[in-house]
């Protein structure tokens, strides 16, 4: 089996320090926690940013700054947020792409978000495509409900994206797809030969889902993006810890863990 590619998803655009101290929200703080991650085995991190009063942003400055800092002492795969929050225009969520990352999510589909709407139109999606093509960013395709993987594939038709595409399933999203075994079983039936995939579950989701992609072939992403506790009322110390975790599962199962480069080598991308 390949071997296993961990993203560290540390901070996204939703969870703050009122609901985990330990979430890093600085661009220093995030740098710090990506070189956590990644000494723990994680070789992509998934990126959003925070303004200085821990809000959301998608400053293209903060972006920039943060990434700067992260690569003083990572290797890792810098995976810059299209998505950024609810509400966002398409040109704020974009506009991160100029810095030409290696990889960004491209979002194939509008959900339910809690309760807000991820807005992501025919328009967007196409435009977002175009501009990663430009740029020659790798997409990593966010499936938050099945229809979104024909949706990744339109876009094959209309070159604006390239097969063997990777995906990530974002399952346990309340309005979006659950996050039960036969979930994730259809969608990993439902993409072309030849893609990779990685799972991203939200809440309690993170762990069961993370051993089955062990499982299955498939890769893993963990972090207070998408989890903020160890167990059960048991907060996580870190985003690391998460990562310890999901190292120590494939070392149980034989499957060993990518570094940065091996990850690149998965993912065809070219440093
Ligand atoms: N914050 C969510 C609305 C992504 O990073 O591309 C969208 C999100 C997906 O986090
Ligand atoms: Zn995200």
């Amino acid at each position: 089996m390949e071997k296993l590619i961990i993203t560290a998803a540390l901070t996204g655009a939703e969870t703050t320090k009122e609901h985990n101290p330990n979430l890093p929200v600085t661009p220093q703080e995030i740098a710090d926690a990506a070189y956590e991650a990644e000494q723990a085995g994680a070789s992509i991190i998934h990126l959003h940013v925070r303004d200085r009063d821990g809000r959301p942003t998608q400053s293209v400055e903060t972006f920039r700054q943060t990434i700067s800092l992260i690569q003083k002492k990572c290797r890792a795969i810098i995976q810059v947020s299209t998505g950024g929050a609810v509400g966002m225009t398409a040109e704020e969520r974009i506009a991160p792409i100029s810095l030409k990352p290696e990889m960004a999510t491209l979002t194939t589909g509008t959900v339910n978000f809690g309760d807000g709407v991820f807005l992501n139109p025919p328009e967007y999606i196409e435009h977002f495509a175009q501009k990663m093509k430009e740029n020659g960013v790798k997409p990593e395709i966010e499936v938050f409900e099945a229809g979104m993987i024909k949706n990744a594939l339109a876009l094959v038709k209309k070159g604006l994206i390239q097969m063997p595409l990777h995906f990530d399933f974002v399952m346990g999203v309340p309005g979006g797809i659950p996050g039960e075994p036969r979930d994730l079983v259809y969608l990993v039936e439902s993409i072309p030969a030849g893609s990779t995939w990685t799972v991203a579950g939200i809440g309690r989701y993170e762990l069961t889902l993370g051993a089955m992609a062990i499982i299955m072939g498939g890769h893993v992403r963990v972090g207070f993006e998408d989890n903020i506790y160890y167990k059960k009322g048991e907060l996580a110390e870190s985003n690391a810890q998460l990562v310890e975790r999901i190292v120590r599962l494939a070392g149980e199962f034989g499957r060993e863990v990518a570094t940065p480069d091996e990850a690149r080598e998965i993912l065809g991308i070219k440093k």
